[in-house]
């Protein structure tokens, strides 16, 4: 079969033949990762989710079933499914199951309302969208009934129980089905996922990463970070996260053979129990995540003596909370500097201590070409800070369907701008010093400073705003809104907030902080002088403490 090039930009003929020629293209579609572990080990336990324990032959042959019903509802290779299910069994399934079929799951987040959704769906073309029926006391059914009228393509409603109009996953996994070779299969340069990015545009864009990109993503991340048939892996975070997913995350436990502990709360008084029950011994958190799990009193309490890798990012970790990993849970960190674009930096399992809590890690793969450059373009002095500019086997050569902003995200030979402000450690590793992105990085939620800044523009008493990241303690970073209010209005938090619960956006994205200006600094090209509001705010700040 044709490699499906739809909303891809491949990467040059040459440098394709090289990463193959090296192995890192291994000619290996994600479903076939899988295959592998259930002829290895058809009985042993792959997915627990609750009270269910799923072992690698089920999942092949749930999988399975669901793929065959998708297929019979008229679902094809290169279809596109949004899928918003949370870190339920069902996520995993369908998940596998579009692989196989070689339709693209559009990975949203649970968090995500119609303003999400709904672009999603316009932007992807979606002919299907997989959620919850109620989840969080939203009722995603009745979401995706309100975005059928925008979004004409869609026909297909995929729930994991019963629901009025929609096709119940779990009826056709319960069918199950038998593996069948003659079944159409995508081939390894296919597109084989879309993953949203923390992007820094007015509306996310979408990421598409191949089967031999992916592949080798979680298997040589299961390697680095030594996962085998050992492994029970904990999904704390999103699954529908580029980390949990196949850093090494599900796929890669999934890939040796390893078992998947999936919980929709992490929590420490849901995870950590969780922990001690089923031996859990890896884990990928955010900073503040793991900072919640290391100031619970319920820490001293679980046994957590089975965990011995904690893989961290997603956001800066402060040196001080990462060397309380060891000591306090007993495990070794991990620091991770990765993006859903590709490029994945990571200690080492037997880096030193200093490494460890000091470095953001390094690359991955041989074949990651890094350069750390200054405004010009022009690569710093080493140990110089500078923005990050990467290519290789598994970063993206241009969005999907995004022509006019790839021609800014990325450099005219292909490196990726990152947006990253980073610099090397004698030790060989990279420190995140900062970001060139206009962004909000929310305890590794990323939000879009011009989304926002769009959304609020919306609210009749703004004459013009700014979204700009105040310091937190527990979550980094929370979004601050600077406002001009038009003459004869008023606007307070609970005013603006009401009004952007209204255009139906995730609750991550809200203001919680809002500051009525007369006017804007201006920097002297005349745009706004966003480093002069964070400063202003984190002053305010300091003296309000
Ligand atoms: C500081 N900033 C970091 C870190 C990411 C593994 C881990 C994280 C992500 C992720 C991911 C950081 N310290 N350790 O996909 O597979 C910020 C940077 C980066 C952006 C990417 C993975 N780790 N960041 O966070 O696509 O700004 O991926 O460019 O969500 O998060 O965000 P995202």
């Amino acid at each position: 079969a044709q490699p499906r090039g739809d909303g891809l930009t491949p990467w040059p003929a040459d440098v394709a033949a090289r990463y193959r020629r090296e192995g890192w293209w291994s000619g290996t579609t994600c479903w076939e990762l899988l295959e592998d572990a259930v002829r290895h080990a058809p009985e042993r336990i792959a997915v627990v989710d609750g009270p269910r324990r799923i072992s690698y032959a089920a999942v092949e042959q749930r999988a399975l079933g669901i793929a065959g019903g998708l297929r019979d509802h008229g679902l094809e290779r290169g279809d596109r499914v949004v899928v918003q299910l949370p870190n339920r069994l069902a996520f995993v399934e369908l998940t596998l199951a579009l692989l196989r079929i070689g339709a693209l799951p559009v990975m949203a987040l649970p968090a995500h309302r119609d303003h999400e959704i709904g672009h999603l769906l316009a932007l992807s073309g979606a002919v299907a969208y997989a959620g919850p029926r109620r989840h969080r006391s939203f009722d995603h059914v009745a979401m995706a009934g309100r975005l059928r009228a925008d979004a004409p393509a869609l026909r297909l409603l995929l729930c994991d129980e019963p629901a009025d109009g929609a096709v119940d996953l779990e009826a056709l996994a319960a069918v199950g089905r038998a593996a069948d070779a003659s079944d159409p299969a995508p081939a390894p340069g296919d597109v084989a996922l879309l993953l949203l990015s923390g992007g820094t545009t007015g509306l996310p864009k979408l990421i598409p990463r191949t089967h031999d990109d992916y592949v080798y993503n979680a298997r040589a991340s299961a390697e680095l970070c030594g996962f085998d048939a050992s492994t029970v892996y904990l999904v704390a975070l999103p699954a529908s996260h580029n980390f949990p997913l196949a850093c090494p995350g599900i796929l890669g436990a999934l890939a040796v053979g390893g078992r998947v502990v999936l919980t929709e709360d992490a929590a420490p008084a849901a995870a950590l129990p969780l922990i001690e029950r089923e031996h859990v011994t890896a884990t990928a958190l955010v900073p503040a995540l793991l900072l919640r799990w290391l100031e619970s009193p319920l820490r001293e309490r679980a046994d957590l003596g089975s965990l011995r890798l904690v893989q961290v990012g997603g956001a800066r970790l402060a040196a001080e909370v990462a060397r309380r990993v060891r000591l306090q849970l007993g495990a070794t960190l991990q620091q991770v500097f990765g993006m859903a674009e590709g490029l994945l930096n990571y200690t080492r399992l037997d880096d030193p201590e200093e490494v460890l809590a000091e470095t953001q890690g390094r690359p991955l793969c041989p074949g990651d070409e890094l350069r750390i450059v200054d405004p010009d373009g022009r690569t710093v002095a080493d140990g110089e800070e500078g923005e990050l500019h990467v290519r290789g086997p598994y970063t993206l050569r241009g969005y999907y369907r995004a022509a006019e902003h790839n021609a800014r995200a990325f450099t005219p030979d292909g490196y990726y701008r990152t947006g990253d402000v980073v610099r090397w450690h004698a030790s060989g590793n990279l420190v995140v010093a900062g970001r060139a992105k206009d962004l909000i990085n929310r305890g590794g939620e990323k939000i879009s400073a011009e989304e926002i800044e769009n959304l609020i523009l919306g609210h009749a008493a703004v004459e013009t705003c700014a979204a700009v990241a105040m310091p937190d303690e527990e979550v980094g970073e929370r979004t601050c809104a600077y406002v001009v209010v038009r003459d004869g209005h008023t606007l307070d938090l609970p005013a603006l907030v009401a009004f952007l619960r209204e255009r139906r956006i995730a609750s991550f994205k809200l203001p919680e902080r809002l500051e009525v200006v007369r006017e804007l600094p201006l920097t002297n090209v005349g745009k706004v002088d966003k480093q002069a509001l964070r400063t202003a705010i984190r002053a305010r700040l300091a003296r309000e403490r």
